[in-house]
């Protein structure tokens, strides 16, 4: 239906289409390339118009993870509005993470006013002239699916559908959109436009009956079939199918570096995040959104093993180099395609007495692996400084099946018991530091109803500019729980000496230049300094029940809050 309303500029056109398609949220980090819009809110505001949202987040680090952590538990993109190419800059390693996460966002940055006089809009202050770049876009394009300056109002209802269209279309990502100053100035009267629109992504697709055909056929005439996973979970939808086909074969799912929730944790055929010890026996493996399913460098399955990927896009094709085995390659909506493919195993049907042992088999495993688990962190439940073992434990105790948990990096995924579609969400495969504060506060947003808990090592928090990450959440009544596993270090860097070198010089001389993060500051305080409760926690006898404190703050008192967990350092 064509729809006709009455604006004074193409900001304000622009602002309209944006509410019309679904956008419920403008995230901005402001610069004099915002005249226009500001001004065309607070006509619109005027009006009682409300939507999008403009939300201020003085980090564009914080406004992208929001972004991000709102796309990834709703799959709708919003807006990020930042400064030119200095906000974009700034931006980039969150649109990064976006990227390699296929999180769908439009970001969108002013342009430097393009004309030196006469347009409305033209440069008037003194940064316009050196904040130009002669490519804009280029900034980014290797990490968006699409990007594009928007030239003209008259555009503007073509130029947002295609940006969020594409943005939606699987697989999704980031697009990036420039405004200069002189088109949001420009005056427009009204605005048409098509509600709902006319261009949208593209239904989800399934992989061709035939090769799913000769899928079921491998699997269901295999030995010893295994799945590896990481992030299909990103699709909710897609938890139920890879259950159905586990079942259907008797088949253990591992994950690998999960980034989502893709099978529960406590279903008998969930074996943890390590394939290693299997991947030489195993045949065939099916790889369900991995990007490294494993580390040839490291061990790899036997060169005859059978290997079918099962994704959007199995080649992982904006990747320079990756070279693991595709024999049979699975594209599609994986939700579809694993539905599709239990089925056809179901219809092939798989000896009894096979999977009535491959069942026993890893079901007996899964025990084996949950017991260890429970030991691992009952066995330092009283260490102090406090073990991340323990940390985990009581944040996977004290949470109930309400809860999003958003990690960058420590929480040791053992010792939960995660087990609902979209309750846990891991940093991008590309895991620029600092995406978790803001995925966070995005999420909460996104599910204002839920418990979100961002589990931050020190090192992660810093990067997640926690300034703005804290003022954003009181501004914005975001009460999210963080807990920061502060080990004074990055252990991740320390990680890397030991298995690059591990008789090496760093190693035994226990000298690790540039991977320390004493002294640490008391970073409750910084909490605090935004009014969030804030403690920091030394004894692991009363940790149990600071989580527990934490959480009634957030939920009861709706207050952000904060615990500085002291863990052991590396
Ligand atoms: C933007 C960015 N810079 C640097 C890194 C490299 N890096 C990966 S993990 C890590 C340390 C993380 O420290 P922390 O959050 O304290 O966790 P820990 O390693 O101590 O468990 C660093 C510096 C990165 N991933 N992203």
């Amino acid at each position: 239906m064509l729809k006709k309303v009455s604006v004074e500029s193409a900001a304000e056109a622009y602002l309209e289409l944006l509410a019309s398609r679904g956008v419920e949220y403008f995230f901005g980090n402001a610069g004099t390339d915002f005249a226009p819009i500001i001004e065309a809110y607070a006509r619109r505001s005027a009006q009682g118009q409300v939507l999008p949202r403009p939300l201020t987040v003085p980090h564009e680090i914080t406004a992208v993870g929001m972004a991000h952590g709102y796309a990834m538990v709703t799959g709708r993109p919003q807006v990020v509005m930042v400064h030119v190419i200095v906000g974009t800059a700034n931006a980039l390693g969150g649109i990064i993470n976006a990227a390699r996460a296929f999180a769908p966002i439009l970001v969108t940055a002013g342009r430097t006013p393009l004309t030196e006089d006469r347009l409305p809009g033209a440069r008037n202050r003194h940064i316009h002239w050196a904040q130009e770049s002669f490519d804009q876009g280029a900034m980014v394009r290797e990490f968006v699916k699409w990007d594009y300056e928007l030239r003209l109002g008259a555009q503007l209802e073509t130029v947002v559908d295609r940006a969020l269209a594409i943005a939606r279309a699987e697989p999704q990502g980031p697009v990036y959109l420039t405004l200069p100053r002189e088109t949001l100035s420009e005056r427009l009267d009204s605005l048409e436009y098509f509600d709902p629109p006319r261009v949208g992504p593209p239904a989800a697709s399934v992989a061709d009956p035939v090769a799913v055909e000769r899928a079921a056929e491998i699997l269901a005439a295999a030995r010893n079939p295994i799945a590896i996973v990481k992030s299909s979970g990103r699709d909710p939808a897609a938890v139920a199918p890879l259950v159905a086909l586990a079942e259907s074969l008797g088949m253990p799912v591992f994950e690998q570096a999960a980034t989502h929730l893709n099978f529960p944790q406590d279903h008998p055929l969930y074996c943890g995040g390590d394939p290693t010890p299997q991947l030489a026996e195993a045949d065939p493996i099916v790889v369900v959104e991995a990007d490294a399913p494993w580390f040839p460098a490291l061990r790899a399955p036997g060169p005859e093993t059978t290997v079918i990927q099962i994704g959007h896009d199995p080649l992982f094709s904006r990747y320079p180099i990756r070279g693991f085995a595709v024999d049979l390659g699975l594209a599609g909506a994986p939700r579809l395609t694993l539905a599709a493919l239990a089925a056809a195993v179901r219809r092939r049907g798989v000896d009894p007495a096979t999977l009535d042992s491959r069942r026993r088999r890893w079901e007996a495993e899964h025990r084996r692996l949950a017991d260890t688990w429970a030991s691992k962190s009952a066995a330092v439940k009283t260490d102090a400084p406090i073990d991340m073992a323990w940390v985990s434990r009581c944040i996977g105790e004290a949470i109930d099946d309400d809860t999003i948990v958003v990690n960058e990096y420590d929480l040791d995924t053992t010792q939960t018991r995660l087990r609902v579609p979209g309750c846990y969400f891991s940093q991008s495969p590309a895991s620029g530091l600092g995406w978790g504060l803001g995925a966070a506060l995005g999420a909460k947003l996104a599910a204002p109803a839920r418990t979100v808990v961002c589990c931050v090592g020190d090192g992660a928090y810093i990067f997640g500019t926690p300034t703005a990450a804290h003022w954003t959440a009181s501004a914005h009544h975001l009460p999210v729980l963080t807990v920061i596993f502060n080990n004074r270090a990055w252990n991740a860097v320390k990680r890397a000496v030991t298995s690059h070198a591990p008789q090496g010089w760093a190693v035994r001389t226990g000298t690790m230049a540039m991977s320390e993060l004493d002294p640490a500051p008391d970073y409750e305080l910084i909490a605090r300094a935004s009014g969030h409760w804030a403690e920091r926690v030394d004894d692991p006898a009363v940790l149990p029940e600071m989580v527990r404190q934490a959480l009634r703050v957030v939920r009861e008192d709706r207050r952000p809050a904060l615990l500085n967990v002291i863990c052991k350092k590396p």
